[in-house]
């Protein structure tokens, strides 16, 4: 029987475990990205470590979220990354170099290679054929330091495109359909393999996109295969000896198989406040909009910019809209300088943001009050913009481009304008703002700001676990209404302390004050609880507030990773109607959680309500460990 692309990589790279659906398996993590705003906290672990040099064919760390620098703090966190990056053998992207996904795909990538980073869109790398996954910091330090990364063995599902798209739809619209098919739900526990006579019809800054986004589907990734366009991207990045072929055998079997019809497609957009609340942008009418905003690791590649200068060549910007666009590195913002096209951009009006990820993590162009905004990004989750009432549009940079003109959301397929963009022969190669790790990081002083506070590690487990329910929250809580992101708390992200104050603020402001008063305890969820960003401090604030386990109907594989490392127990409802039985500040109780750990099920008694239920602990042996261990540090010290 022939095998897929995801079999394929896995095969070369499993170091424990054997490859079957819902099996763990450890694989060897050939390249890291790490990024700032995950990544103080990823080093600060690097160095309880103790680790002279990392151990990986080559590890990145970048700086692109926190990028507003309205105190010391951002400043002196970069700082922090690049001395620690310098002295253990990291290459250090500097600020203004771009955002993480679109300079890893690049300058490093390599198909058929590993690669794990502090942030969940690291999958980006898969649309040239890299097995690309988003990890928790704790797992991509521990894989820095030449351990494995486990997961479990995922379904692999065919994503079968057929046909060609039609002008003005794009690679963006391909996976809001996928999104609308299978929501954010949908890629649990699945890797997504892309195939068929219609990938030769997209470009690898569209396949990338797609790869992208498949963190929105909640994947464990997304692939490409790597083929004739992918040589041409990586010859034209100078990047020819990086190349290499990759594709299914004619026979490869697949858990799942979907067809996409490309020449079907319409332009999509996901509408307030999930990127799998898809309509098509005819369907939803010509709405009025306050601002559009072009970026992100999602679509802000030199092809993405030139069809938005294209569009915008010789127009003008609505009067009543504010255009922004930040692109995604410096070689495109050097590109579409060189050529002329920033000046079509400029010319019509748009406000030129750095090449960073801006607005899309909140770091300002927060739309004004009841705003509606159209953004070519990946996650328009609810107060992720900075603005509570604000209304997120997610659409490509084609629809983007012509509602800004237009003043209200508008579906491009009318608009005649040639978006034939040939990808250059050569791109500018400019690899001066990646500054190489020291020969001798002996040398090397690590430069530590008043900002890096040192971070909450969990207790040895007990007998026992009890604590009052804190909160209880609805199905596919985001890591953002964890642990909200903004201008005014990024900064503080290797500040656990002072995060923890804002722990699940934009749904509930007395959180943390109910923890400290209750002195910890439980947290109740529905499904998919922890969708979204890697960013480990939704599971280091609730620590921090004394969250000893979080019961949820189901998990984000992220967030659950992450929970376990840090030694809080996630806990699966059997019966999801014992949800509907539990209310805020009941006082539950586990007797014998360390004989429940073994007997992976768990009965609990809720003394409040005087009744009892069971919950699932879907752990595998070393998971146990940790958890009994007090998370993945301890574990690791107690094994050494
Ligand atoms: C995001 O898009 O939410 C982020 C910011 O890039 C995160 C990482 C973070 O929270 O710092 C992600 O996607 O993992
Ligand atoms: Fe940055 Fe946004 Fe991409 Fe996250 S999703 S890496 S914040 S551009």
């Amino acid at each position: 029987m022939g095998e897929n692309i995801v079999y394929k990589i896995l095969k070369n790279h499993i170091i424990e475990g054997k490859l079957e659906v819902g099996k763990p398996i450890g694989i060897k993590i050939d390249q890291i990205l790490t990024q700032d705003s995950t990544g103080t906290m990823v080093y600060l672990q690097l160095e309880a470590m103790r680790i002279d040099k990392v151990k990986t064919k080559r590890s990145v760390a970048f700086i692109d979220h926190n990028m507003l620098q309205q105190g010391f703090e951002n400043a002196d966190d970069h700082k922090f990354i690049q001395t620690v990056a310098e002295k253990h053998g990291i290459y250090f992207s500097k600020p203004g170099n771009g955002v993480c996904h679109q300079v890893f795909l690049e300058r490093f990538t390599v198909p058929g290679d590993t690669l794990i980073g502090s942030d969940s869109h690291t999958p980006t790398a898969g649309g040239v054929g890299m097995l690309a996954m988003g990890a928790g910091g704790l797992d991509v330090a521990l894989a820095m330091a030449g351990g494995a990364y486990y997961i479990n063995t995922p379904k692999v599902c065919k994503i079968n495109l057929i046909g060609k798209l039609k002008p003005m739809v794009t690679g963006k619209d391909v996976i809001l359909e996928v999104l609308r098919k299978l929501t954010v739900k949908g890629g649990v526990a699945r890797i997504f393999e892309y195939g068929g006579e219609g990938v030769k019809n997209l470009s690898v800054p569209q396949r990338a996109t797609i790869t992208n986004m498949g963190a929105e589907l909640g994947a464990t990734t997304s692939i490409f295969p790597s083929d004739e366009r992918t040589l041409e991207f990586f010859k034209a990045q100078g990047r020819e000896k990086d190349f290499k072929e990759l594709k299914a055998d004619k026979d490869a079997i697949y858990d799942e198989e979907i067809t996409i019809n490309l020449s079907e497609l319409k332009p999509l957009a996901a509408r307030p406040h999930s990127p799998d609340n898809v309509s098509e942008v005819a369907e939803i009418g010509n709405i009025k909009i306050d601002q559009v905003a072009i970026g992100s690791c999602t679509n802000s590649s030199y092809e993405d910019l030139m069809k938005v200068a294209k569009i915008l060549k010789g127009k003008k910007v609505h009067k009543d809209v504010s255009l922004v666009i930040a692109p995604g590195s410096r070689q495109v913002m050097e590109m579409i300088a060189r050529n002329g096209a920033l000046a079509d951009i400029i010319s019509s009006g748009a406000r030129i943001l750095e090449n960073g990820c801006g607005p899309c993590i909140g770091m300002g162009q927060a739309p004004g009050t009841n705003g509606v905004s159209l953004r070519t990004f990946n996650r328009n989750f609810y107060g992720r913009s900075g603005t509570l009432s604000a209304n997120v549009y997610l659409v490509s940079p084609e629809t983007a481009a012509v509602s800004a003109i237009a003043g209200v959301l508008t579906d491009p397929s009318e608009t005649i304008v040639d978006l034939n963009i040939e990808m250059p022969k050569e791109f500018i190669i400019d690899d001066s703002m990646i500054v190489k790790p020291a020969q001798d990081g002996s040398k090397v002083e690590i430069v530590r700001g008043p900002n890096i506070k040192p971070f909450p590690i969990n207790k040895e487990l007990g007998d026992k676990i009890e604590g009052r329910v804190l909160i209880k929250v609805e199905d596919n809580i985001t890591t953002d209404h964890i642990m909200p992101s903004n201008s005014k708390l990024l900064p503080f992200r290797s500040n656990i302390p002072y995060l923890s104050e804002f722990c699940f603020n934009t749904i509930d402001t007395e959180f943390p004050k109910r923890a400290k008063e209750y002195n910890g305890g439980f947290i109740v969820a529905g499904n998919n609880y922890g969708q979204g960003s890697s960013r480990e401090h939704a599971a280091l604030a609730p620590l921090y507030l004394g969250v000893k386990a979080v019961i949820a109907k189901s998990f984000a594989r992220i967030h659950k990773a992450n929970l376990i490392n840090n030694g809080i127990i996630p806990m699966e409802f059997e019966n999801e109607e014992d949800y509907n039985n539990i209310s805020l500040i009941d006082n539950l109780e586990i007797t014998d959680i360390k004989g429940a750990l073994v007997s992976k099920t768990a009965m609990i008694k809720n003394v409040t309500k005087n009744s009892e239920f069971v919950v699932k602990l879907d752990l595998t042996e070393k998971e146990i460990e940790v958890i009994k261990a007090g998370g993945r540090l301890n574990y690791v010290k107690q094994n050494n």
